[in-house]
């Protein structure tokens, strides 16, 4: 029996582990949630009440999107997302999550963060964005010539940094970057798990995903 996925679309942390999942070809039942309206069948398993969620056949609940992804490549890692050195690749993970993530949500929401303006949430964020252009600088990927684990897990949060402010973004000087972002988001994969499905609270409609 395959996985159930407890998904919402537009979620960074959702991405990265349908990202993980599609690339490592593991069947699981996707459930599209909506976020005002979480199922209690998800609550009842993970009462956190964030997505994705991801129940196995045996029970067992992973509730972080980190983790699913590491689950799902331990199946099957026909890209060897998980041959890098895994100390470095959590480094880049835990300054994204850890640092870069509530700036960006500082900078996308700054109306609701009157201590600052939306510029200077923008400049915090920015030092993230400098190291990343820095590292890709010297190599294709943020762990050398490979796209792997660390890239895909930082790259839907750079995405949603550059769409708060489009132009501001298409015009700053990130070169290195704005390429990586771009053969990200016109690839096959991140276009394939972008697709849109109807929410399973109204349509009790299972997902066959990959
Ligand atoms: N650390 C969690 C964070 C997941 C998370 O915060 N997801 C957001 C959506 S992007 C969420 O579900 N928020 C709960 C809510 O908005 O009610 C993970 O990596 O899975």
């Amino acid at each position: 029996m395959p996985a159930t996925l407890y998904s919402f679309r537009r979620c960074p942390y959702a991405m990265r582990a349908r990202l993980a999942i599609s690339v490592s070809q593991t069947p699981v039942k996707l459930r599209e949630i909506v976020l005002k309206h979480k199922p209690p069948e998800m609550l009842a398993i993970s009462p956190k009440g964030t997505v994705p969620v991801l129940q196995l056949a045996d029970g067992q609940v992973i509730d972080e999107s980190f983790d699913i992804m590491l689950w799902a490549l331990k199946q099957n890692d026909p890209k060897a997302w998980l041959a890098p050195n895994f100390e470095q690749m959590l480094q880049w993970v835990t300054a994204n999550d850890e640092q870069f993530k509530p700036l960006l949500d500082k900078y996308k929401y700054a109306v609701r963060f009157p201590e600052h303006s939306e510029q200077e949430y923008r400049q915090q964020g920015e030092v993230f964005l400098q190291r990343i252009e820095q590292q890709l600088s010297q190599s294709l990927y943020l762990m050398g010539e490979q796209q792997s684990l660390a890239d895909i897990a930082v790259l839907p949060f750079i995405r949603q940094f550059a769409s708060v402010d489009l132009q501001w973004f298409e015009q700053a000087s990130y070169p290195h970057l704005q390429a990586w972002l771009k053969q990200f988001i016109d690839s096959a994969l991140f276009r394939s798990i972008m697709q849109k499905h109807p929410s399973w609270l109204e349509s009790a409609c299972e997902i066959d995903f990959p």
